[in-house]
């Protein structure tokens, strides 16, 4: 069956939360009403990421929130995800989907021509970015714009969760573009207050 994206995907990434416990951010976007987590961990053994990964899948099957991985099929299974989130150089669509069956699996896209090979491949949704300026991660791409956002939805008819410099400002015009999702790391994780901030993003839908 078709997968229906909330408004909001938010990613929790450990590296990009300052001074606070990952699992009080987090509570704090469930409490706010995230439906839909993505767990990115770019700095942690599998160890690691496995026991942070068994916590937040807790936490979020308590909110009802969907719970993706990012990068890591192992972790993704091994937790009980949802789904996971794979990159170009990641394991290839094919055998995360052998791996994983009927569970969610998301591509990185950043062209029209990976966009639709992401489609026709079996991918459940699209990552596309990065939309705008971002610090967050050198994704060696310029900004693609929202121009670039429209010719994607005119592409391809899976979900696409934008992703790159999105924030509280500039969300409504990334729907409005034809994003199903909004994908979004320092906007929340580096607000003063993440729940009031999770709210003012999703009222805007
Ligand atoms: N992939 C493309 S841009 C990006 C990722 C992971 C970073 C997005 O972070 P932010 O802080 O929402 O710009
Ligand atoms: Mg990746």
């Amino acid at each position: 069956m078709a997968l229906t994206l909330p408004p909001l995907y938010a990613i929790l990434d450990p590296d990009q939360i300052k001074g606070r416990a990952v699992e009080e951010v987090l509570g704090e976007m469930l409490r706010a009403g995230v439906t839909m987590v993505q767990l990115r961990v770019k700095s942690l053994a599998a160890k690691e990421f496995l026991a942070l990964g068994q916590h937040v899948r807790q936490a979020t099957d308590a909110h009802h929130c969907r719970l993706i991985v990012n990068d890591r099929v192992d972790i993704a299974l091994a937790c009980n995800a949802d789904g996971v989130h794979l990159g170009q150089d990641d394991l290839p669509l094919h055998v995360g989907r052998k791996l994983l069956g009927n569970k969610i699996i998301g591509i990185s896209t950043h062209d029209i021509e990976q966009a639709q090979r992401a489609e026709s491949g079996g991918a459940d949704y699209i990552g596309f970015g990065p939309m705008f300026g971002t610090t967050t991660k050198d994704t060696g791409f310029t900004a693609r714009g929202i121009g670039m956002l429209q010719q994607i939805r005119a592409a391809v008819n899976i979900p696409i969760v934008a992703i790159g410099g999105i924030n509280e400002q500039n969300v409504a015009e990334v729907w409005q573009a034809g994003a199903d999702s909004a994908a979004i790391i320092s906007d929340i994780l580096g607000a003063a207050d993440v729940g009031a901030k999770v709210t003012r993003i999703i009222q805007q839908r």
